[in-house]
């Protein structure tokens, strides 16, 4: 078999974890290598400044007045054949089933007999929300059946796969943990709140300072963030730093406003670089209703934050209790957060212990190197068999 490959990667190019995991991967393949075309709407934020590395294809859709919605899975689609023909692609492999797997799919049915391999990273909703809804159900069951191979980030999600998309445990799903770069999410040395303070009002205190990282959206459940850093400071004053945006970020600053935070919350927005933020954090706070994986509590853990969030989904799998961090049961939703972040926070050297370990199991367990080798070994596998 051929060493270098053509690989082709299907991802969302707007914020979010899909994307930064097939970014991440894009880049990776890139460098060693292998010949990387991707096929979005957007180039992913990752990407930009790096257009030499891989080859863009954009999507992109009509909005002939007759249809209802502009069809984004057909123009997905095209553009496979499109990237397939053009550049003899040896391999797609497309991240977020929805709708990439059926346009994958449809895409192989299109190119016959010589469509190359076509695999599927099933990420998290996809599987467990919008994946499901009896709208798409079947036909995205389907699609992933159907493609030539599947993985997901955790063995939460590979159950779920099983049990509420029904994909046949017939399917073989291949766990690949979500991975990141643990040379640009590292700690900081040594860590400085300072370098925080700009994006609060009032004197530079030195309080602890929580931070969450999302796309605030409802699954994130970031007014829970909020009521929990509430009940924290009424008996530990610290201070919380809110990265990102999304449909749930203007009911969170009403709660904020409601509850007199104003001068101990700050809004950050979507930032284009978040890892020089994070090591300077003391904590990172997750209050998500369920998490195939939750890449953001592994970016914070290999920056050395110990990181608090409920304890759902995959979410155990990056999360060690007691170790890494603290997990609390979903069901006793803020104050049990905001327990379990004091717990941490009024014991410095517990929370120096839990940083150096989450660190130490980042770089362990999901660091790049180990990841780029098990999906270069799945697409070899996939490509021969
Ligand atoms: O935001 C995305 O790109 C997808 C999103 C989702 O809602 O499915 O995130 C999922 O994929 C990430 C990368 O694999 C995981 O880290 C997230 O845990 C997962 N989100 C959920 O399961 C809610």
């Amino acid at each position: 078999m051929k060493d270098t490959l053509r690989i082709g990667y299907v991802c969302f190019g707007s914020y979010g974890g899909s994307g930064v995991i097939a970014s991440e991967l894009a880049l990776g393949m890139a460098r060693r290598g292998h010949h990387v075309h991707v096929i979005a709407s957007t180039l992913p934020p990752r990407l930009l400044g790096e257009a030499q590395a891989v080859f863009f294809h954009q999507v992109s859709t009509t909005d002939y007045p007759v249809l209802e919605q502009a069809p984004y899975a057909l123009a997905v689609a095209s553009k496979i054949v499109e990237a397939v023909n053009d550049h003899s692609l040896d391999l797609v492999h497309a991240h977020y089933a929805v709708p990439h797997a059926t346009s994958a799919f449809l895409a192989q049915q299109v190119l016959g007999p010589t469509a190359p391999r076509m695999i599927c990273t099933l990420h998290g909703t996809d599987v467990t929300q919008v994946g499901v809804d009896p709208s798409i159900q079947s036909i995205n069951r389907f699609s992933v059946t159907a493609l030539d191979g599947v993985t997901v980030p955790s063995e939460f999600l590979r159950s779920a796969a099983h049990t509420d998309l029904a994909v046949p445990e017939t399917v073989p799903i291949q766990v690949v943990p979500n991975f990141v770069d643990t040379d640009h999410f590292r700690p900081a040395e040594p860590r400085e709140r300072s370098r925080l303070a700009r994006w609060f009002e009032g004197p530079d205190d030195d309080l602890p300072v929580l931070i969450h990282v999302s796309n605030f959206r409802s699954v994130k459940r970031v007014p829970d963030v909020v009521a929990a850093f509430a009940r924290l400071n009424e008996t530990l004053p610290a201070r919380l730093l809110l990265v990102g945006d999304g449909p749930e970020r203007a009911r969170t600053a009403q709660r904020v406003r409601n509850l007199d935070l104003a001068r101990k919350v700050s809004f950050v927005g979507t930032l284009g670089e978040v890892a020089e933020v994070l090591r300077h954090a003391d904590l990172f706070l997750l209050a998500s209703e369920t998490e195939s994986f939750g890449l953001a509590a592994l970016e914070a853990a290999a920056s050395g934050l110990p990181v608090v969030a409920y304890r759902v989904g995959g979410v155990p799998e990056v999360v060690v209790d007691g170790e890494t961090g603290l997990l609390v049961p979903p069901l006793d939703p803020p104050p049990a957060l905001a327990r379990a972040a004091q717990a941490i926070l009024q014991d410095p050297e517990r929370q120096r212990a839990m940083g150096e370990a989450a660190r130490r199991r980042a770089v362990e367990h999901f660091g790049m190197t180990a990841a780029l080798d098990r999906y270069e070994a799945l697409y070899r596998r996939c490509m021969g068999g």
